[in-house]
């Protein structure tokens, strides 16, 4: 990142009342950890700040020093946002994936309040590495060659020679860690590897992410997740081999839809068919995620074609519908 750029954000930051962080809905540990890891630096440099999510926050979000209850809703924020003249957005592609496209419209010069907060105008700032990026911010830091959000923070901080902490740095290792699927999906350059590394030797371990990253799922969950698997199919039409799970299984097993985060890069573990479709239905809704690893396949413009976004190996939509099972097929009714 260049110098140039990366201290004008500051000085906007150092201008600022206060800063929103926002991460983006249903967030991810690379979304929580760079928000996480953007609050630490603004801490160290006295600016103001809170957090935001449109949706409930993970328990481990505490991990990385955000306390789940403290971060502001869409209820809670309507009240507080004129407090706020930056917000800063991380992992997401657009203002309805920050969740803030009924608080803000995005003329592209100066996003502007809406409804009765019309008039302020606060300052976006859109820190992202997914390809499909609508780019709504007023500094759009959308860098495609960067694993994940939290490299590219990382890239930041470098730029600023700002020292990055223990604390920081388990931050970033997290969403790296995650967005490359533990150093195995085609993300992981090897500027992911060096930046792993660098956070390393500022004293975090593998171990000790992973432990608290992945490794807590419940019996009860990995019998879902043992259902899901026997599930899979392939229709030869299209060569992808598909699975799903319903919202009444998740109730059936009384587990938490937390604690099934993650099914879709275990499923990237198959072989035998060009790409893989993980669907869950819920609330009238079905979230389609798609995995690759074939080098000439490339899943996001699939999941453009249906309405969603994300990159060439790792990609999702949504649709409005629910799921029937027929025979060993699913139907989108
Ligand atoms: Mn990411």
């Amino acid at each position: 990142m260049q110098e140039f750029l990366a201290q004008e954000i500051v000085a906007k930051l150092k201008s600022a009342r206060k800063v929103l962080l926002v991460m983006h809905r249903r967030p991810d540990p690379d979304s929580i950890g760079s928000a996480a890891a953007m609050g630490e630096f603004l801490e160290l440099h006295g600016i103001a700040h809170a957090y935001y999510c449109v949706t409930a926050v993970p328990a481990e979000a505490r991990r990385f020093g955000i306390e789940p209850t403290k971060v502001f809703n869409p209820d809670t924020l309507k009240e507080a946002i004129l407090d706020f003249d930056v917000i800063m957005t991380f992992d997401a592609g657009d203002l309805k994936h920050a969740g803030l496209e009924e608080i803000i419209t995005p003329p592209l010069s100066s996003p502007r309040l809406l409804g009765r907060m019309g008039g302020v105008g606060s300052f976006i700032i859109n820190f992202d590495h997914h390809a499909t990026n609508a780019r709504f911010g007023n500094f759009n830091l959308v860098e495609v060659g960067c694993a994940s959000t939290t490299e590219l923070l990382y890239r930041f901080f470098e730029a600023l020679n700002f020292p990055i902490s223990a604390r920081i740095a388990t931050c970033l290792l997290a969403g790296l860690l995650v967005d490359t699927d533990h150093f195995f999906n085609p993300a992981t350059t090897g500027s992911a590897l060096q930046v792993a590394a660098a956070m390393m030797s500022r004293g975090v371990t593998l171990t000790e992410l992973r432990q608290f990253l992945f490794e807590r799922r419940g019996i009860r969950s990995l019998k879902l997740i043992g259902e899901v698997l026997a599930r899979l199919y392939r229709p030869p039409r299209y060569d992808i081999a598909v699975a799903y799970l319903t919202e009444e299984d998740i109730e059936r097993h009384g587990v938490d839809a937390e604690d099934l985060d993650g099914i879709a890069n275990l499923l990237n573990a198959i072989g035998d068919a060009q790409a893989m479709l993980f669907l869950k239905s819920g609330g009238g809704f079905i979230r389609g995620s798609l995995r690759t690893t074939r080098k000439e396949v490339n899943v996001g413009r699939l999941a453009e074609l249906l309405g969603g976004g994300g990159h060439r190996k790792a990609a999702g939509f949504t649709l409005a519908g629910a799921l029937r099972a027929e025979g060993n097929c699913v139907r989108v009714v």
